[in-house]
Parts: C-alpha cells; sequence; structure tokens
C-alpha cells in the first residue's frame, strides 16, 4: 500500500481503502504526519479544489470528507504520541436558534481535514458557548447560519465577545446560505466564506 492509493481513495470517499491503507502504511514505519499531510490533506485539498470547479458537488464532498475522517480516527493516537501540532484551534457551531447542521459540518469536516483541531459546538449554540471556547483557547470562532429569521445571533455572538473583553483574542468566521461578505463586515465579523472550501482557505489566512 502507497501514501498514493490512500489520497486516491479520500478522492473516491472509499471509507475502507483509506483506513486499510493508513493501518498498512502505519506498520510500514511511515509516520503519522507524513500520512496526514501526503495522504489526506493533500487530497482533501484537491477535493476542495474539484468542489470549486464545479466537478464535486456537496455529496462527493461529503463522503470524501467521511472517509478522510475515517483515517484521521487511525492516525490521531500517533500523531498526539509524536505531538504534531495542529496548524490552530477553531471552535465551530450553528448559531442560536438554528438547528440546520449539515453545512456546519462539511465546514468541520474540511477544517480538519486540512490539519486544524476543531471542536464542533453543536447547533442552537448561545452566545455564551463561543465566548467559553474562546476563553478556552479557540484561535477562530466559526459561525453557520441558514435562516433569515435568527441569524442576527451572529451579531449577538460578536457582542458577547466583546462584552467578555476577548474580541481581540479570536477571528470570527461567518457563513451560510443567507449570509454575505457585506453582512460580515456590517455585524463586525473578520471574514466570510461562501463554502466549504473557502472557509479553509480563509481560516488559513486568518491564521497568518
Ligand atoms: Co430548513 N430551511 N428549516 N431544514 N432547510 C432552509 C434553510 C430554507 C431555505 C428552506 C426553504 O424554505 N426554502 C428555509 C429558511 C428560510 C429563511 O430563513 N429565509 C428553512 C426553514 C424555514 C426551516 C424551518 C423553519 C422549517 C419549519 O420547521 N417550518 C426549520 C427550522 C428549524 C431550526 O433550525 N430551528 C427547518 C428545518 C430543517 C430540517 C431539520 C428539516 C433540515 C435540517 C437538517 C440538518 O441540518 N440536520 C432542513 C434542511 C435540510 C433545509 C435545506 C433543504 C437544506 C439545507 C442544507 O443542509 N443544505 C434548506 C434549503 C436550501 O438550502 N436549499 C433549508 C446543504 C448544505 C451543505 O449547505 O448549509 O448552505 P449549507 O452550507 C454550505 C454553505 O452555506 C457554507 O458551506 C456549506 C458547504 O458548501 N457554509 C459555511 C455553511 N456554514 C458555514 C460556515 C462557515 C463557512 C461556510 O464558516 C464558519
Amino acid at each position: 500500500m502507497e501514501l498514493t492509493e490512500i489520497y486516491q481513495s479520500v478522492i473516491d470517499g472509499d471509507a475502507v481503502r483509506v483506513q486499510a491503507g493508513v493501518q498498512a502504511v502505519l506498520s510500514q514505519g511511515i509516520q503519522a504526519d507524513v500520512i496526514l499531510q501526503q495522504g489526506l490533506i493533500a487530497a482533501m485539498e484537491e477535493v476542495g479544489k474539484r468542489f470549486e470547479e464545479g466537478e464535486f458537488f456537496v455529496p462527493e464532498m461529503l463522503i470524501a470528507a467521511r472517509a478522510m475522517q475515517g483515517g484521521l480516527a487511525l492516525l490521531k493516537p500517533h500523531l498526539i504520541e509524536s505531538g504534531v501540532k495542529a496548524a490552530g484551534k477553531v471552535a465551530i457551531g450553528t448559531i442560536k436558534g438554528d438547528l440546520h447542521d449539515i453545512g456546519k459540518n462539511l465546514v468541520a469536516m474540511m477544517l480538519e481535514g486540512a490539519g486544524f483541531e476543531v471542536r464542533d459546538l453543536g447547533v442552537d449554540v448561545d452566545p455564551q458557548a463561543f465566548v467559553k471556547a474562546v476563553q478556552e483557547g479557540a484561535q477562530v470562532i466559526g459561525m453557520s447560519a441558514l435562516l433569515t429569521t435568527t441569524m442576527s445571533n451572529m451579531q449577538n455572538t460578536v457582542k458577547a465577545l466583546q462584552a467578555a473583553g476577548v474580541r481581540d483574542q479570536v477571528k470570527v468566521l461567518i457563513g451560510g446560505a443567507p449570509v454575505t461578505d457585506a453582512y460580515a463586515r456590517q455585524i463586525g465579523a473578520d471574514a466570510y466564506a461562501s463554502d466549504a472550501s473557502s472557509a479553509v482557505r480563509m481560516v488559513r489566512q486568518l491564521m497568518d
């Protein structure tokens, strides 16, 4: 088994083959961070590229992300053991009043695939839970909203971050179908991403 086969299996969304591949190369003595970078992360970059080019759609991206997560689960204990640092810490959630989580999960999976440590706060997330995540070390807050009726809770969260005195310790990224770049600027967020793949690009920029 070779790293290129893991790479291809992630793109194909073949979770069984990804896990078999990761196990095989680990037993060949290949280091976990090499498998992560050259197998899983490289493949998710390609998946993101194909999505942006209109070759892949949401189902293909979800299936690839799940296959990647299967491989990542096997690598995690080895990565922790070898002290490989995550690219950064992101806390993500769907805002208060909103239960839609498919897009948020996709963004979370793509961020994990890009090497970030992702804390998923779930759905219907209270502004104070985002504040707590920052106090516990999140460098980027990701908020997702699908409903126009409750998207104002994004602004309430930004205000809660300000009130708690942690706004300057964290970058805020927002997204979701009714959200726009102009809205991000209006409510004092740092960035907007229209899809999961550009969310990864934005988080990389925000961390720089
Ligand atoms: Co609801 N729903 N829904 N729904 N639902 C919408 C959003 C709606 C547009 C349908 C419609 O009327 N045409 C409408 C909202 C209208 C509006 O606000 N103007 C709506 C409504 C009204 C409702 C209810 C109020 C219905 C009711 O009960 N009367 C109710 C609300 C419940 C609540 O949240 N409190 C409700 C419930 C539900 C279900 C539970 C049945 C289900 C959700 C299941 C789940 O998520 N686990 C559901 C679904 C599936 C939808 C639609 C059909 C699909 C949403 C979806 O998953 N899209 C949706 C209609 C639609 O969008 N066409 C609809 C796929 C997903 C991959 O895309 O989430 O946009 P999306 O994520 C994208 C980008 O937006 C971006 O990246 C993702 C990947 O490319 N992105 C980010 C998302 N978050 C991001 C965060 C980022 C960056 C990018 O940074 C942090």
